[in-house]
């Protein structure tokens, strides 16, 4: 028997089950891949609120990373939330100990406003995390914070994955702009800037950050190319919002299970 594609998601549990490390591995199960986690913090957190957030112990992280890598392994990795100074460093290092290139989704604060990245931390983030990323996955909000800029155009978005791209991220894809009555992702690898479109979808949003970064860390894993990986990605969130799971009186979950039926991804 072959062994399967691996993919590690260093991120934060979402209770409700439809962000964070739990929409991981659902996406990595959804596209074939075996998923591992290593838990930066938990979120008591269902579709209306987040209750309460507790970080775990920074070597406890490490160690978390230690255990998956030095016996499964991981094909890619992913980072998502990781909320305070001591885990970013954690983090780091065994990054560079392993010498990963990872998917760094830019997590920092929910879609109602809550801190998912803490102020004083953010600076480091950017200082440590931009340049180690193979794909850094902001949207517009997390653009902003991670470039000075104010993004108010299309133009705007361009300039800042350019930007970011400088810093140091190998790929950059700026998320979900609503410009021109059409949603519009930017994806940028140094070379070519790459305008995807599409239209302004209602409902399902919660988890679609984690579940975007989660599809393109499971297909690097299946062995896509960078924008193979995101433009494949987008049409899984995509699909995952149409469908959705209509639980909770909040901002619903996206469906991560849309394309589970479907083996041949990279045949698509
Ligand atoms: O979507 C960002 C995000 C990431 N990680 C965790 C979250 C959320 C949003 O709610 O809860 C743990």
């Amino acid at each position: 028997m072959s062994s399967p594609k691996r993919s590690l998601t260093i991120a934060g549990s979402d209770s409700g089950g439809g962000a964070g490390l739990e929409a991981d591995l659902k996406t990595f199960t959804a596209f074939g891949v075996y998923g591992s986690a290593a838990v930066t913090c938990v979120t008591a957190q269902n579709t209306m609120t987040v209750l309460g957030i507790q970080d775990l112990p920074a070597d406890f992280v490490e160690l978390q990373i230690e255990a998956v890598l030095s016996d499964i392994g991981a094909d890619s990795v992913k980072t998502g939330m990781l909320y305070n100074k001591d885990i970013i460093k954690a983090v780091v290092k065994k990054i560079d100990e392993y010498d990963l290139k990872p998917v760094v989704d830019p997590v920092m604060v929910t879609k109602k406003g809550e801190l998912l990245l803490k102020d004083d931390s953010v600076e480091l983030y950017r200082s440590e995390m931009i340049d180690r990323a193979y794909i850094l996955t902001p949207n517009i909000r997390e653009t902003e914070v991670l470039t000075d800029l104010s993004i108010e155009s299309i133009a705007d978005m361009e300039i800042a994955a350019k930007i970011l791209h400088h810093e140091g991220a190998d790929n950059v894809v700026i998320k979900a702009g609503k410009f021109e009555n059409e949603v519009v992702d930017i994806f940028y690898d140094g070379k070519h800037l790459q305008t995807i479109k599409g239209e302004i979808l209602t409902g399902h949003k919660h988890g679609t950050g984690c579940t975007f970064s989660a599809a393109i860390t499971a297909l690097l894993a299946l062995g896509a190319d960078a924008g193979y990986a995101v433009r494949l990605s987008k049409k899984y969130v995509e699909d995952a919002i149409r469908k959705g799971v209509p639980l909770g009186g909040g901002e619903q979950p996206v469906d991560h299970n849309v394309w589970s039926m479907q083996k041949d991804f990279l045949g698509r």
